[in-house]
């Protein structure tokens, strides 16, 4: 049986790249195998945010999980900070990773250069190797992430590859798994950038915790290309974000999308994608609302997700140490 392991920032606040890039697929990916989504917060400490928002953010994250599909009774859903074998892995395999591969991930270069002096800090740049010990401590086979998070899970391979090279069968090498469709959803501002958290300007990203009106009047605003029909070409990126889009909320291809309008006015077109995306995201705001108040539900699947996956990570964790001579 295979493993499947991904994760997503504890931010509270995803948008439609972060649902149709990993948190959707992830809802079919449970059932194929042996299941692992954790809520990275030692990553998002990169950010400095506020310990009250954070506190709340991890349970907002949680119940965004579940109500997007992730089942607690299929998926061991986990608080990375609570299995204290991430961070201590992650210092082991600092050593088998040179700065010029950190220097080389591009999630880095972007951050950073989005950042100020003050908010280029260390864990920002050891991101990928916190990230390779969550991957390598479940010995997951499959990462499913949207494309930005590649370059890192090739980065854990990278490392896998080497370790298992000096000390013999360490680790499992994991493969990237991309959606097929909304691996990369683009600004609707800008579509030649990813759509992210932290861009300056948030209308070009629709959160899931957007409401419905404000959905239709970003889509409405998002920019298109030259021309007024759909059409489905490699110099229309901005149109070809929007289809894909579409596609990903009514599990169409892109193809299939782009024929289905194929002709049919910006307009009209917008109008439609706007109808189709407020009513998926307000059943999910529906479902979210209700769990969110649970408190004790949340804490339940916490607590159960991170003692499972803590007994899994330590005995791991147990043999590496024994390999590489720390025991
Ligand atoms: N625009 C996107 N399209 C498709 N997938 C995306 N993901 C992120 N942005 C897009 C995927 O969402 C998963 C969780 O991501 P994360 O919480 O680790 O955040 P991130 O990758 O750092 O990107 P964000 O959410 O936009 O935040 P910032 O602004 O901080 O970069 C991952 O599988 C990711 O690939």
């Amino acid at each position: 049986m295979k493993t499947i392991l991904s994760g997503v920032q504890a931010t509270g606040k995803m948008h439609i790249g972060n649902y149709l890039g990993a948190m959707k697929p992830w809802v079919d990916w449970q059932n194929q195998g042996r299941a692992f989504f954790f809520i990275p917060d030692l990553h998002t400490l990169n950010v400095r945010p506020d310990a009250e928002t954070l506190r709340g953010n991890i349970y907002d994250t949680v119940a965004w999980l579940l109500a997007v599909g992730i089942d607690p009774r299929k998926s061991t859903i986990f608080v990375q900070s609570r299995v204290p074998a991430h961070a201590e892995l992650c210092w082991i395999l600092q050593n088998y990773v040179t700065m010029g591969e950190l220097n080389r991930m591009t999630q880095y270069k972007d951050k950073s250069s989005k950042r100020g002096a003050d908010g280029q800090v260390v864990a920002l740049y050891t991101y990928p190797v916190l990230m390779a010990a969550d991957i390598l401590l479940y010995s997951a086979d499959i990462v499913p992430v949207g494309e930005d998070q590649k370059q890192h899970v090739e980065l854990t391979r990278d490392i896998a590859t080497r370790m298992n090279n000096i000390y013999g069968d360490c680790f499992v090498v994991p493969e990237p798994a991309l959606p097929q469709v909304g691996a990369r959803v683009m600004s609707l501002t800008t579509p030649t950038i990813k759509m992210s958290k932290s861009d300056a300007n948030q209308n070009g990203n629709i959160m899931l915790a957007d409401e419905p009106k404000v959905i239709t009047k970003k889509i409405k605003r998002a920019v298109t290309d030259s021309g007024s029909t759909i059409e489905l070409s490699d110099d229309k990126p901005a149109i070809a974000n929007l289809l894909q889009v579409y596609a990903g909320f009514s599990d169409m291809s892109v193809p299939e999308v782009a024929n289905k309008y194929a002709g049919v006015g910006y307009g009209t077109f917008k109008t439609e994608l706007a109808e189709l995306v407020v009513e998926q995201i307000s059943q999910l705001q529906m479902d979210y609302e209700v769990i969110r108040q649970d408190k004790k539900r949340l804490d339940d699947v916490i607590e159960e997700g991170s003692q499972r996956a803590a007994g899994i990570a330590q005995k791991k964790l147990n043999g590496i140490k024994q390999k590489i001579g720390l025991t």
